[in-house]
């Protein structure tokens, strides 16, 4: 317990660009993109079909050559390059075959790690407090301990309940131990045991498919029908009118209402029995749309937890790993304190969370499972830091970020029936089509040009290139969205 209220993070190497260059780039990565089927081409189209006898398929795009794929450009089995700006859902943090990462299990001891998958919890490695402290801490925003996972699913729901326990542990007056009817309850699902707690999410948030995560997701009908959920809060998220100079007024009193909501829901939920332990939330909403909510809310959302004795998680497994110019969105926010739980997964390659030390459990076994992580995924992310912090690709952000949004808004501006809404930090951009159709349209355009995108929310088209995407790479991106823009007209 000694160290548990220690930071062992230093985050400001990744800040730090004192000497800094720009990123040179990757050697050998295609110039640009060439189409030479239609996509799906006919290798992808034979491997659909075999692929679709034993499972559904219906998601299935292409299908890729990881041998060739390199860089910013997903070359799929039928010799297509494509320039990635969509980069496997928002998850590859620096470009395919990246050689630090390739280097990674040629390393004997690594690779010892990997074919021997420990269960973490229970019979870890040598290397795993040193790696945990080395790779995951230092990078920390400011949370001193931290729990790893597989997926952000999977890191949201540990995280959850993580929340619930500490909850009850306060709501005990600190007392750790549990009554005999506590323990005959939970038994059959029942309280005092199972408790009638809650935790407050919002409508468009999206935070996983597992059961308690999926209660807290609100992108799509689709992803929730059938299935079971909580009956817990649900609050509104700010809805901004663009561009944001002009609308600062009105954009100040959506982030008011949706405020006060939440203070209401809290009220209503504690009466009804069932208290809000916690808030969850993602800095920019992604799957719903990459719908963006200012410092002010954010820090307004962290007074209402405080207030409320509840914990604030934010919800980094998209947003998290450097691609809005920070490694952590919530680091734009100038929140008073960390966040009690930030959670992570995606560009991060190992799941999990950071957490305070009072979010920690005090018996073991009590978030749990068989893996808690994977050691190859922590010496992956060692490498992907290395790259970061070697490359200052932070700062690549912040440039090659400038020019898309800049560009977007030249877009907008020449098409302004067909694109509106451009927004986002870093390379981590979105802009609204006019409907859903023409969203549609434009990935699918963007596609035959060469550019693999893609889409969020109704009508949104987000841009989640990888780290090491540069200025050239949103030359390419903007002059082929001009020119389906011209020929959507
Ligand atoms: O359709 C899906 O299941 C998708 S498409 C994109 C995601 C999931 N994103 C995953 C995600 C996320 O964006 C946020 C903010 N939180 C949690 C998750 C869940 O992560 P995974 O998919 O790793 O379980």
């Amino acid at each position: 317990m000694r160290n548990i209220g220690r930071v062992f993070h230093n985050k400001y190497i990744l800040k730090n660009y004192g000497s800094y260059r720009l990123f040179s780039g990757i050697s050998g990565e295609p110039n640009g993109p060439t189409v030479k089927t239609s996509i799906p081409g006919p290798r992808s189209k034979e491997l659909l079909k075999e692929l679709n006898e034993i499972q559904q398929t219906g998601s299935v795009q292409l299908f890729a050559d990881y041998n060739k794929s390199l860089g910013n450009y997903l070359i799929d089995v039928d010799g297509n390059v494509l320039l990635d700006s969509f980069t496997q859902i928002s998850s590859v943090p620096v470009g395919y075959n990246h050689p630090e990462l390739l280097k990674v299990f040629h390393d004997e001891n690594n690779m010892k790690a990997l074919v021997n998958r420990p269960a973490l919890g229970v019979f870890p490695g040598e290397y795993w407090p040193s790696k945990l402290k080395e790779v995951l801490l230092s990078v920390s925003p400011g949370l001193p301990q931290v729990t790893t996972m597989m997926c952000g699913s999977c890191s949201n729901e540990n995280a959850y309940k993580n929340i619930f326990i500490s909850y009850q542990k306060k709501t005990r007056g600190g007392d750790i131990k549990f009554s005999k009817e506590e323990e005959a309850s939970c038994m059959m699902n029942l309280p005092p045991g199972s408790p009638k707690l809650s935790l407050l999410s919002f409508h468009g948030g999206f935070h996983g498919r597992t059961f308690g995560a999926l209660t807290t997701t609100h992108s799509k009908a689709i992803h929730k029908l059938d299935i079971p959920a909580f009956d817990w809060p649900v609050a509104h998220f700010p809805k901004y009118k663009y561009p944001l100079e002009e609308n600062a007024r009105e954009n100040k009193a959506q982030d008011a209402k949706c405020l006060e909501e939440v203070q209401d829901l809290f009220e209503k939920y504690k009466k009804k029995g069932v208290p809000v332990a916690g808030i969850v939330v993602e800095p920019i909403q992604s799957e719903g749309g990459d719908n963006e909510a200012s410092p002010e809310f954010f820090q307004g959302l962290q007074e209402i937890a405080k207030k409320n004795d509840a914990a604030l998680l934010i919800d980094e497994v998209q947003t998290g790993c450097g691609a809005t110019g920070k490694m952590w969105c919530h680091e734009h926010f100038n929140l008073k304190t960390p966040p009690d739980v930030v959670t992570f997964s995606k560009k991060m390659l190992i799941g999990g969370y950071f957490h305070t030390p009072e979010m920690r459990p005090d018996q073991p076994y009590r978030v749990f499972n068989t893996w808690m992580g994977d050691p190859g995924k922590i010496f992956l992310l060692e490498a992907v830091l290395k790259v970061i912090r070697q490359n200052n690709l932070l700062k690549n952000v912040e440039v090659t970020g400038l020019k898309l949004k800049q560009g977007l808004h030249q877009l907008e501006q020449e098409f302004p029936n067909l694109i509106n809404s451009v927004r986002g930090r870093g390379t981590f951009l979105a802009f609204n089509a006019a409907s859903s159709k023409l969203r549609d349209d434009i990935l699918g355009s963007l596609k035959k040009k060469g550019i693999q995108g893609g889409g969020c929310g109704n009508e949104a088209v987000r841009l989640r290139p990888a780290l090491i995407f540069q200025e050239k790479h949103a030359d390419i991106y903007l002059d082929s969205l001009r020119q389906v823009l011209k020929e959507l007209k």
